[in-house]
């Protein structure tokens, strides 16, 4: 595990360009004509509820670099539970992670995701790289098809295995944007697709959190039987709300996160 919270995230950073080069490109836009670095609110990762790589497992990562746990999250039909972490230094992003509930889902579904996560040696799990070490597995398109089709997230991960998800713009922290809708307009005007699931903006004022997110870039991944162009990894937008303390609101908005998932869905391409 990583000593230093820098350097893992910067790790982090370089891997999710890999597959995401439009969010470099997104940094540009929105911070290229201000000198002030973009601020990232928060990144996701994703696993399965499997020995070893369950979710507490993951935040180990994270708990050693001083991050505590904040809320949880039920997603119950997507058959998903997430945590989110957070560090005293306010500096810090904040971790949003998610696990899908394997024992939930079809026995073929979990003969398939069991088959997969039986190839991780356990030591990899708590070494420097495991949270970009993307897949410790080779399976072929059929096999990515199937789980497709009962479980996009699923699919998402055993093409992709563990990287971030996604990192997120802090718009309270842009200078030229005061908006999300703004960010939005400026984003559609350079030609990005926004996931609008649930609406373009998900969440409110009310709820303390708005969130919008690109739809997902698609890369190449390496099927063991040919090489095929699916949804990789998105970038996301939050701006946040005081709450009555006057203290910007921290956690999640489970009803807006449901529709965030669904960033890296192919359909309506
Ligand atoms: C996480 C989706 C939820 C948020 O900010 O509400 C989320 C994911 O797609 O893995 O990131
Ligand atoms: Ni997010």
């Amino acid at each position: 595990m990583h000593s230093d919270r820098h350097t893992l995230f910067q790790k982090l950073w370089e891997h999710y360009l890999t597959v995401t080069p439009s969010a470099q490109d997104i940094h540009r836009l929105l911070g290229g004509t201000q000198g002030q670095a973009i601020v990232n609110d928060h990144i996701a990762l994703r696993t399965f509820n499997l020995d070893p790589v369950r979710l507490d497992r993951l935040a180990e990562h994270f708990r050693v670099l001083g991050y505590q746990r904040g809320g949880e999250y039920h997603f119950d039909a997507k058959k998903l539970y997430a945590r989110h972490y957070e560090h005293p230094d306010p500096t810090a992003p904040k971790v949003f992670i998610s696990e899908l509930l394997v024992d939930q889902c079809s026995p073929t579904l979990q003969a398939i995701v069991g088959d997969l996560v039986a190839q991780v040696d356990p030591a990899a799990v708590d070494a420097d790289d495991f949270l970009y070490s993307g897949a410790h597995w080779s399976i072929d398109e059929a096999t990515y098809r199937t789980l497709l089709e009962e479980s996009e997230y699923a699919a998402w991960m055993a093409a992709w295995g563990w990287r971030p998800n996604h990192f997120t713009v802090s718009v309270n922290a842009l200078e030229q944007y005061t908006t999300l809708a703004s960010v939005n307009e400026a984003l559609k005007d350079a030609g990005y697709r926004l996931n609008d699931s649930g609406g373009e903006i998900k969440g409110s004022p009310e709820v303390l959190l708005e969130q919008s997110s690109t739809l997902a870039d698609e890369a190449d991944v390496r099927f063991r039987d040919r090489t095929a162009r699916i949804p990789s990894c998105f970038y996301e937008f939050a701006k946040r709300y005081p709450d009555k303390d006057g203290k910007l609101y921290g956690g999640f908005v489970p009803a807006s996160a449901d529709k965030i998932f669904e960033s890296t869905h192919a359909a309506g391409r």
